[in-house]
């Protein structure tokens, strides 16, 4: 998977994503995050890509032609025309099912914005997905670029370990994931689970799926609808 970031802030993607598991699957060629700077194609001498909104209005707009030609410059390296993900907080809200479609592109670029916005005729032409991580306003596009960029990351084949992989982790299932312990035994006088030093394989499972539904029956009972509970699972949360 080749991402391509459009940005003002080039070193804030560069510097974000070369950590941890992101950082070792980039290290073993499962993945390429290429930053391209908005600011490298500005058409002025003194590299100025923002400008007054015509109608007036507070803040700065960024300018439609640094934009093109900055995802031009992705789209001749590639040779076709990817999506391009414009991260905005009028987009459709992420998920994971968002996810899982996206991590089936070869390449993906991500436009972030700054200031109050981009001139709409760019985003006309080049943007097919609008895409916004949550209910909040945030300054500008990088964080919410590399939020999904992790997460389309761990679809991406080779990028996680088996280990790492698991399917019985949150939302696979749409249950919350259920609390987990090491050691020591003991900590701060709170003792781990006796069911989970039992070695009974069964009751184990049956513990963690109840704390699972209890968990996502108290933090999240909006993911219950699309759990797949028995009947005498629903009646267990009802008391
Ligand atoms: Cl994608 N961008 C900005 N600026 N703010 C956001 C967002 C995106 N998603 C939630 N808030």
């Amino acid at each position: 998977m080749n991402f391509h970031v459009l940005t003002l802030f080039p070193d804030m993607i560069r510097d974000g994503m070369n950590t941890s598991i992101i950082g070792r699957a980039m290290a073993g060629g499962f993945l390429d995050i290429e930053a391209v700077n908005i600011r490298d194609y500005a058409f002025n001498k003194h590299q100025k890509v923002d400008d007054y909104p015509y109608g007036g209005g507070a803040g700065m707009l960024m300018q439609a032609e640094p934009v093109y030609l900055a995802y031009e410059s992705v789209e001749k390296k590639i040779g076709y025309q990817p999506r391009v993900i414009y991260l905005t907080p009028q987009g459709k809200v992420f998920n994971q099912e968002m996810a899982k479609d996206f991590a089936e592109e070869k390449d993906l670029v991500f436009l972030c914005g700054h200031y109050e916005g981009i001139d709409e005729r760019v985003l006309e032409e080049i943007v097919t997905d609008y895409v916004s991580i949550g209910d909040y306003v945030l300054t500008g596009g990088e964080l919410p670029a590399m939020v999904m960029m992790d997460s389309i990351s761990r679809m991406v084949p080779g990028v996680l370990t088996n280990q790492e992989s698991g399917e019985t982790e949150s939302f696979s299932g749409s249950l919350l994931e259920y609390p987990q312990y090491s050691r020591p035994e003991i900590w701060h006088e709170k003792k781990v689970p006796p069911v989970l030093l039992s070695g009974h394989h069964a009751n184990v499972e049956a513990w963690r799926r109840e704390q699972s539904i209890y968990r996502t029956a108290r933090w999240r009972p909006d993911l219950l609808k699309k759990a797949d509970l028995s009947n005498k699972e629903w009646n267990q949360i009802r008391q």
